[in-house]
């Protein structure tokens, strides 16, 4: 069995646990075992960190640029295989595995660009004599914590603007899947980064996770996870005062009107509901739907997922690939068995699927006559399951979809102009999506949300800098 070590101040390193990333198509499969850091392992990574992080910080965009665009290239250069790897650890299907992978390529070339992009500003002062500029410097030792569902593009999309702006890094990804992380720091190793720049540290959240927000030396912690982790991180490291940035749940509408072209609705449905097995916090898992398009939609969708092929992600022609793991697809039932408590009528699913592997196969679940306030339409499940609610016309669609205490994505499927402009003026969500899916989002434009989805600066594009660096204003009189 293949051990992967962490990578701790320029050099691979043991550690005494090990944990086994189990392939969720076929449990016999184990990728490897990964090395879970203790906390001293993790606190030798800070110092490591902290002793390299000024020379970086003072090294030239050109120097930062060549780094990540090696980076870059390398992974678009690997992204059959690393595709392979990321579908083969995580279940999403090969499609989407690869196409992950070219996202964290290309986030990694907009970031080194992006370093080169580092400017300042010139101001006049109010007082005569006096002027002013305005400069960014890096935050210092950052902990980026990284979920499971996206175990490529979200390290990269944390990492890429973390190193862009001059930081040191503490990487620590989810336990479940962290083969992509640990090739992403073997990339890393042979960039040209000078040692201690970059750290991985993989292990439990309880132990890595808290060791890297409780560090005194970590001035800035950027999360990805549950909304429970989040708010006790984030209550943490204000104790600190450290800078917090924290990506969440979801529980997107997806509103389809009457005047709906139905094929771009039903699509934009699946996609958003079902398509990496639902476990995207920017899943479409509400589907508020007005009354005169409801039958016609419901049956189009039923007509769809019987199409849908659920099994190994690696197969070709796989849809839908597995749930991620046990206790995940524990979870997903007991969500579908909540809905029918509730009052819920499966159009379509739900059911553990057998397949030629041994893996975590569900069938995706469309529920209908459902209501907003059911507990089935306000948590989020992070599994392939959707609940219709069904409204008499678009001002009851608006207020159903602002009806949630999260806020990342919200999406409507119509052919009238002034309800999309509408939409998209009044829906409480950080991303508004029309005509396409809640989910599958851009590289170089911000990404996050509000209310309990997101906390802190925006993520990705020009606005990633807002976390990683700060802004020194300096005076200085002239004569
Ligand atoms: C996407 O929908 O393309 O964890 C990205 C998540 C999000 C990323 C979604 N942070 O699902």
């Amino acid at each position: 069995m293949n051990t992967f070590d962490n990578y701790i101040n320029g050099e691979w390193v043991a550690s005494a646990h090990t944990s086994k990333n189990i392939n969720p198509s076929d449990i016999t499969d184990v990728v490897g075992e990964y090395a879970q850091a203790d906390a001293e392992q993790v606190n030798n990574a800070v110092a490591a960190a902290k002793a390299a992080q000024p020379a970086w910080g003072a090294s030239t965009p050109q120097q930062r640029f060549d780094v990540l665009d090696f980076i870059g290239s390398e992974i678009l250069a690997r992204k059959d295989e690393l595709g392979r790897l990321l579908s083969r650890e995580e279940g999403k299907t090969l499609p989407e595995g690869i196409g992950e992978v070219v996202r964290a390529g290309n986030i990694f070339k907009f970031f080194a660009a992006e370093a080169l992009r580092v400017g300042g500003e010139h101001i006049p002062s109010v007082r005569p004599g006096i002027e002013i500029d305005t400069m960014r410097e890096s935050l210092g030792v950052v902990g980026l914590i990284t979920p499971w569902n996206f175990p490529m593009a979200i390290p990269s999309w944390k990492v890429a603007p973390a190193l862009a702006f001059g930081n040191a890094v503490l990487l620590k990804p989810a336990e479940l899947a962290p083969a992509c992380s640990w090739n992403l720091a073997e990339i890393i190793s042979r960039s040209g980064l000078p040692k201690g720049v970059f750290n991985l540290v993989m292990g439990k959240g309880s132990a890595v996770g808290n060791t890297i927000v409780n560090h005194p030396d970590v001035a800035g912690v950027s999360f990805t996870g549950s909304v429970e982790v989040g708010r006790t991180l984030a209550a943490n490291l204000a104790k600190r005062l450290a800078r917090v940035q924290l990506e969440m749940g979801g529980k997107n509408p997806l509103v389809v009107l009457d005047d709906a072209d139905l094929n771009v609705a039903v699509n934009a449905a699946i996609n958003g509901a079902f398509f990496s097995t639902g476990q995207r916090c920017t899943a479409s898992s509400r589907l508020v739907v007005t009354e005169g398009i409801h039958d016609r939609f419901v049956q189009a969708m039923v007509e769809r997922m019987k199409a849908l092929k659920v099994d190994d992600a690696l197969a070709p022609g796989t849809d839908i690939g597995p749930v991620i793991d046990g206790a995940q697809f524990m979870k997903d039932e007991s969500y579908i068995e909540l809905a029918r408590r509730e009052g819920g009528k499966l159009a379509f699913g739900g059911e553990r699927l057998k397949r030629e592997k041994n893996g975590w196969y569900l069938a995706p679940a469309l529920f209908t006559e459902t209501t907003n306030t059911m507990r089935f339409n306000c948590e989020e499940a992070f599994g392939p399951l959707a609940g219709v609610i069904r409204v008499k016309n678009y001002d009851e669609a608006l207020a159903v979809a602002n009806d949630t205490e999260f806020g990342l994505c919200a999406g409507i499927c119509t052919t009238s102009l002034k309800h999309a402009t509408h939409f998209k003026r009044n829906a409480q969500a950080g991303m508004v999506m029309v005509n396409l899916p809640t989910a599958g989002v851009d590289y170089h434009v911000p990404f996050g949300g509000r209310k309990g989805s997101s906390y802190g600066t925006r993520e990705q594009g020009s606005y990633a800098k807002e976390f990683y660096t700060v802004v020194k204003t300096c005076y200085v009189a002239a004569g």
